[in-house]
C-alpha cells in the first residue's frame, strides 16, 4: 500500500485552482479544502499560532457542516449560498445572528483572510533572500485584516508573527523542495488565489455583504 502523501503546500495552494468553474462560480468544496490545508500548515509552525488556527478551524468546520447538511445543494458554490441565504432571510445585515452564524458572514471572514494570504505570499515570493517573513506578515496584515480586528487581536497577532521562522526555514516548511521550488509554487498558485478573491469580492459587493456583522 502506498504511504499517504506527505503534507505539501503545493496541493493546498492547488486546491484554489480547482475553485473557479467555467461560469466563474467559486466552489466551496475545494475552497474549504484549501483552508483545511492552510490550517494544517499553520499548526506545523507552532503553538503560538493556535489562537489563529482555532478560529479558522471553527469557521471551516461550520461551513463543512453546511456543505454536508440538509441544504447541501445550496452550498455547492458561493453564488448558490449567497442567493439561498439572502432569499431565505438567514443573513441579517444589522446584527450577528443569535443562532448559528450564516455561511455569508463566515465566508466573509475567510475571504478577508484570503486577502492577507495573497499579500503575504506575494511578499514572500518577491522579497529578497534576507527579507524576514515576520516583517512581510506584519505588513500584509496591517494592509488587510487588521482593519477588521479589535486592538487585542491585533496586538496578539503582531506578537505571534515574531515567532515566524526566517525565510529559508519558512520556505522549507512548505515542503515543496528547495527555496527556489517553493518560490515557483507561490508564483503558480497566486493568480488562482487572486482570482478566487476577486470573484468573491465582486459577489459580496454586488449584494452589499461586505460589512456583515
Ligand atoms: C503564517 C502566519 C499566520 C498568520 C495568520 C494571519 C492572520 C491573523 C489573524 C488573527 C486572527 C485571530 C483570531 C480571531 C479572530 C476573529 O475575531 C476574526 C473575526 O471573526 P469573528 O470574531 O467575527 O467571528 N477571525 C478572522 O479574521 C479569521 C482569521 C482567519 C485566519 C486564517 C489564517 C490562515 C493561516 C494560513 C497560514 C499560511
Amino acid at each position: 500500500m502506498a504511504a499517504p502523501a506527505a503534507f505539501s503546500l503545493r496541493e493546498v495552494l492547488g486546491a484554489f485552482r480547482g475553485c473557479v468553474t467555467e461560469r466563474r462560480e467559486v466552489l466551496l468544496e475545494p475552497y474549504l479544502r484549501g483552508w483545511r490545508g492552510l490550517i494544517r500548515f499553520l499548526h506545523s509552525l507552532g503553538a503560538v499560532f493556535s489562537f489563529i488556527s482555532r478560529d479558522a478551524e471553527a469557521k471551516v468546520q461550520l461551513m463543512e457542516g453546511y456543505c454536508r447538511g440538509e441544504r447541501r445543494e445550496r452550498y455547492v458554490s458561493l453564488q448558490a449560498m449567497v442567493q439561498y441565504e439572502l432569499a431565505s432571510g438567514v443573513v441579517d445585515p444589522h446584527k450577528r445572528s443569535g443562532r448559528a452564524d450564516s455561511g455569508c458572514r463566515t465566508v466573509l471572514r475567510l475571504h478577508r483572510a484570503l486577502r492577507w494570504l495573497q499579500l503575504f505570499l506575494e511578499g514572500l515570493r518577491t522579497a529578497g533572500e534576507d527579507s524576514r517573513p515576520s516583517a512581510i506578515c506584519t505588513d500584509s496584515y496591517n494592509a488587510s485584516l487588521a482593519a477588521f480586528h479589535p486592538w487585542v487581536i491585533r496586538k496578539a497577532a503582531t506578537v505571534a508573527f515574531c515567532a515566524l521562522p526566517p525565510r529559508g526555514a519558512f520556505l522549507e516548511a512548505m515542503n515543496v523542495g528547495s527555496a527556489e521550488d517553493a518560490v515557483a509554487v507561490l508564483g503558480e498558485a497566486l493568480p488562482y488565489i487572486r482570482d478566487v478573491y476577486g470573484i468573491t469580492q465582486e459577489l459580496f459587493a454586488e449584494h452589499r455583504l461586505l460589512d456583515l456583522p
